[in-house]
């Protein structure tokens, strides 16, 4: 799973956030780095400021899903993580959280106006996935 769609994830769970979307006003980067902020937050279930692999794929996956569908995605969450690790110390930091969503907001803002629009995005995912 990719970052855009955990932007996308986080923002289905969020009203303000889906409010946002409804005026097609697209994302500015406080509100991405607002909604990736309390996503971390959520995710970090014994809250001791990192999100462990356990953590990361209870807040990867979805619900309800068949147990081949759960191994395909738990493999997929578990590379994921890996990339996101970068120090490797098997947990993730805010900062390491952060980051590759911050490469991607920033792949994604063509015109580098510092808001990402739905326009955009159909435009440059495929480069920014
Ligand atoms: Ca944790
Ligand atoms: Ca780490």
């Amino acid at each position: 799973m990719k970052s855009i769609a955990y932007i996308f994830l986080i923002c289905a769970t969020s009203s303000s956030c889906m409010a946002e979307k409804a005026e097609h006003r697209g994302f500015s980067k406080s509100k991405m780095e607002n909604e990736v902020a309390r996503s971390f937050h959520d995710g970090d279930k014994d809250k001791d400021n990192f999100i462990e692999f356990d953590e990361f794929v209870t807040m990867s996956l979805p619900k309800n899903i068949t147990s081949e569908q759960y191994t395909v995605l738990r493999a997929a969450a578990e590379k994921e993580f890996r990339e996101l690790d970068h120090n490797a110390d098997g947990r993730l930091s805010i900062a390491e959280y952060s980051l590759d969503k911050e490469k991607t907001f920033l792949c994604l803002d063509e015109n580098h106006d510092g808001v990402v629009t739905q326009d955009e995005i159909q435009r440059r995912l495929r480069f920014c996935g």
